[in-house]
């Protein structure tokens, strides 16, 4: 619980970071207290409406109540896109506010490497897990999901950019986060695991615009 007597000199241009550190391997977000408002705002957007998309992300967290670590919001539809931990051992994915569900082993505080991936055209939805591709599951065939959106590391939205659950909220650390607009083969996902990937996401580390809002940190491993 260190630097809880002064304001963090956070957050500071993604561009300064990379300039201080030009070898930049791995960036992570600390979250490390339990807040209704700690999060990061993604800056960056899909250019239109999505027919494919892939999510990744890293998560390290001792928490064994619900949290979101990648909650994604239109104006029409707060869980657009949404990768929910409703208990230990079990990922919720959310496409157009509906969901599947993806067990997992329950690991003893260990860190979790996800992807997500979802295809209108038929509906498919896959899941990897620390890599390895979990059995794929169906869900909102033929939907599109929306551009205008609110992205948001950490928090789970009920409204466009907002409606925060404290009881939701992430504490730990998140790195390795990426969104293509696009599906994704297991030897990218493990691409993606190790901040390598060859396929241009619409944002991914070294293209993340973002803001931090209120009290978490990033830290920066050169
Ligand atoms: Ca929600």
């Amino acid at each position: 619980m260190g630097g809880t007597g002064t304001p963090p000199a956070w957050p500071f241009p993604l561009a300064a970071a990379e300039k201080l550190t030009a070898q930049i391997q791995y960036h992570v977000f600390v979250y490390p207290h339990e807040t209704k408002n700690s999060h990061v705002l993604v800056r960056a957007k899909p250019e239109q409406p999505l027919q494919n998309f892939t999510v990744c992300l890293q998560s390290y967290t001792d928490l064994t109540r619900p949290y979101s670590l990648f909650s994604y919001a239109t104006k029409a539809q707060d869980n657009e896109i949404l990768l929910f931990k409703p208990k230990p051992g079990e990922y919720r994915f959310y496409v157009g506010g509906k969901f599947v569900t993806f067990r997992v082993p329950q690991s003893i505080v260990a860190s979790e490497h996800i992807c997500a991936s979802w295809e209108s055209a038929t509906g498919i939805v896959g899941f990897w897990f620390n890599g390895k591709p979990w059995p794929r599951k169906g869900l909102q065939r033929g939907y599109t999901v929306g551009a205008e959106a609110a992205i948001v590391l950490g928090q789970e939205q009920d409204a466009f950019g907002g409606g925060f659950d404290i009881q939701q909220s992430f504490t730990g650390d998140l790195s390795a986060v990426y969104m293509w607009g696009m599906g994704i083969s297991t030897s990218e996902v493990m691409e993606a695991m190790y901040n390598r990937p060859s396929k241009a996401p619409i944002f991914g580390w070294r293209n993340f615009p973002y803001k931090i809002v209120a009290w978490l940190r990033e830290l920066i491993w050169a």
